[in-house]
């Protein structure tokens, strides 16, 4: 069974097909008609639209998992895919939960249980406090120590949510009381904690494989520091700007941090890297995620079937010294979004819809034409991934498959993906987590710039037909 929608249920169904696993989908009101409900053996409506009564539906999902005698069930990524009493629960019905231990997704899920269980390691960690910050006074003291400016984080926080940003002593406790409060009302938690603030890093994540019998390989990195307000955009497989010894430097800890927490399947773990290309240690997100192609366009790894043969408890078959990275790849993240209106979603049905396709374009998406991209959840539409033996020749591939790119009916991130694939930053590979920041003005320039282009050309157009023409 897979407990998700969209392109990571096909995603998943796919691998399932091929290994001969028959698939249950389970789906919202809203998506009746969706490709991965009549992509699956068997279907069944979970509930309404909103997706705590239906994709969050924890009850209704095992109920449907016991009707169809499910033997394992995989959460994709956001959902229940991070829930530890989710994950309990599934074993507890004496079903397969195809992801980690409850115990590992609960160490993960709070920073400060992360921080204190790698703790010992010998994994580099940003400067700061090791335990929760009891009072303003005590965070004062250690920014001071590190310097300032510094980071307040929560610990139940991730993905950039919770953090506070202190520039100087006399705004710490303001925003060490906003932090709290904040921390309580999103996460029921209050608990932060203080870093030094690394100012413009890269956004470096490792890819592991662990089974249940103590084996661990990495798959090398992923670089996704194009981001925006921490949603990605684009992401490549390797990082154009890291040496062979810090790679591998890497691979080593992050391994460290999944035996740290007993970890058992595929795993990340998120690293900050300084413009001295140090790193730390910052988080590990203990689920498939949503960029996991462009590893396995690197490696030539499954990685959702080694998810599944590990909860299946099988032994890893794969060893590191197998493993090589092959090529480049390189993600962009297809919203239906209008990237000129600070990427406002742009709901509606795909009038027109066709894919780029050829060698090294692959397009893990949910919809297709004639579909509606409902309100309700993530507006992403699809994933173009491009493979090719070098870097250069991937960003080629990638504008091109943009630009072959058909969708109408809604605004989408294509184009700007195409600003970020032609700009020079990125092509040198010397972009950081900063670029989106620094650049959009420019992305809404070049299009005045284009447009203001156009009309030249059709004035000139016109100026030749009246006059210059009857010469
Ligand atoms: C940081 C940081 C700088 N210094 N921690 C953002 C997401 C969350 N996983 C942690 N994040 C950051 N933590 C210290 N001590 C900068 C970020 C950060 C960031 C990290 C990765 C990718 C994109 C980012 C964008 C803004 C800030």
């Amino acid at each position: 069974m897979i407990a998700n929608r969209g392109e990571i249920a096909i995603r998943v169904m796919k691998t399932a097909k091929k290994m001969g696993i028959s698939t249950v989908a389970v789906y919202s009101e809203a998506d009746a008609d969706a490709l991965h409900v009549q992509m699956a053996d068997e279907a069944y409506c979970i509930g309404p639209a909103p997706s705590k009564d239906s994709y969050l539906n924890q009850a209704k999902i095992i109920e449907v998992a016991k009707l169809t005698q499910t033997d394992g069930i995989h959460p994709g990524y956001g959902f229940l895919s991070e829930n530890a009493s989710f994950a309990k629960l599934v074993e507890d019905n004496g079903i397969r939960f195809i992801g980690p231990s409850p115990h590992s997704i609960s160490i993960m899920g709070s920073k400060l249980d992360a921080k204190a269980a790698v703790s010992g390691y010998d994994i580099p960690m940003v400067p700061g406090t090791e335990g929760a910050v009891e009072s303003s006074e005590i965070g004062k003291k250690v920014a001071k120590e590190i310097g300032y400016p510094v980071l307040i984080k929560a610990s139940a926080g991730g993905g950039g949510k919770g953090m506070r940003l202190v520039d100087n002593e006399i705004e710490f406790e303001e925003q060490f009381n906003r932090a709290k409060s904040e921390a309580r009302s999103s996460f029921g938690n209050d608990e932060v904690f203080v870093e030094k603030y690394i100012t413009s890093p890269r956004h470096i994540e490792i890819q592991v494989l662990t089974d249940n019998h103590g084996n661990g390989i990495y798959l090398f990195e992923r670089d996704c520091s194009i981001q925006r307000r921490h949603q990605k955009v684009v992401e490549e497989a390797p990082s154009g700007k890291i040496s062979e010894e810090i790679r591998n430097a890497m691979g080593l800890d992050a391994l460290k941090v999944a035996s740290s927490c007993d970890y058992s399947g595929a795993g990340t773990v998120e690293f900050i890297m300084d413009d001295k290309g140090n790193y730390f240690f910052l988080e590990m997100n203990t689920r498939l995620q949503v960029e996991h192609p462009v590893t396995e366009m690197i490696t030539g790894v499954d990685l959702v079937e080694q998810q599944i043969k590990i909860a299946r408890g099988e032994k890893l078959s794969i060893k590191q010294e197998d493993l090589k990275i092959n090529g480049h790849s390189i993600e962009l993240r297809v919203y239906a979004e209008n990237a000129k209106e600070g990427f406002k979603p742009s709901i509606g049905t795909l009038d027109k819809y066709a894919i780029p396709s050829g060698d090294g374009v692959r397009v893990d998406h949910g919809f297709s034409q004639g579909h509606e991209i409902p309100i309700y959840y993530d507006p992403m539409i699809a994933k173009l991934v491009v493979w090719a033996e070098t870097r250069r020749e991937a960003i080629t591939k990638m504008i091109q498959a943009i630009s072959e790119y058909k969708i109408e009916g809604v605004e989408t991130t294509l184009e700007f993906g195409s600003f970020v694939l032609n700009h020079e930053e990125f092509k040198s590979a010397a972009y950081d987590t900063k670029f989106v920041e620094k650049y959009f003005n420019d992305f809404l320039d070049s299009d005045k710039n284009s447009e203001a282009l156009k009309i030249a050309a059709l004035i000139s157009g016109v100026h030749w037909n009246k006059h210059i023409q009857k010469v």
